[in-house]
């Protein structure tokens, strides 16, 4: 089965693939994070996307990225654009409150066809296991460090390239050899 997976959200492009009618047939889409504090668009881009998810929801998947958290989106445009559009104050802050309600509740990786780890940013030290993401309880706000923290967050250093890149972080290779028949990473 083809699972295009999208990077870099921009609205337009969102709006203009899924305003035409529904999915097509057979596919299904996983998002990778940071629907908002991307653009002018944030509360079009995660709007659109909850309600897709409604309709279809076999069809989407939105996978938590670092700015689903309102410690992060407060500071970063999320908040502000809902104040521009919500007054009073005490509304906008309602709104802010209940999205990231929503955002504490997202998934935080995936795998697809048995063979791709797909998540926001990268591994951490204490993936030892592709099941450690079932065990963190949701809903849950991103803490400063641990599992949850490094998944979102930890990105690879630019410097380094592929395999490097998996030396660095052992803990995907014994995922490989434990757990699954995960052999690629997916990120944003
Ligand atoms: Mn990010």
């Amino acid at each position: 089965m083809l699972i295009p997976l999208f990077n870099k959200l921009s609205y337009r492009k969102l709006k203009f693939n899924f305003s035409l009618g529904n999915p097509r047939q057979g596919h299904r889409y996983l998002f990778l994070g940071d629907y908002v504090d991307r653009g002018s668009h944030s509360l079009e881009t995660i709007c659109l996307l909850l309600a897709l998810k409604v309709k279809y929801p076999e069809s989407f998947y939105l996978l938590r990225g670092n700015h689903e958290s309102a410690r992060i989106n407060k500071k970063y445009g999320f908040f502000s654009e809902i104040s521009e559009q919500f007054l009073p104050k005490r509304k906008a802050e309602m709104i802010f409150f209940t999205f990231n309600q929503a955002f504490n509740h997202m998934p935080i990786a995936s795998v697809v066809d048995h063979s791709v780890f797909c998540c926001h940013g990268g591994l951490s030290p204490s993936l030892k296991s592709i099941y450690c993401i079932n065990k963190i309880e949701r809903p849950t706000e991103v803490p400063r460090e641990g599992l949850l923290s490094d998944v979102l967050w930890s990105d690879p250093d630019e410097k380094l390239k592929g395999i490097i890149f998996l030396r660095k972080f052992s803990a995907f290779s014994l995922m490989v050899h434990r757990n699954t028949a995960c052999r690629n990473i997916c990120k944003a």
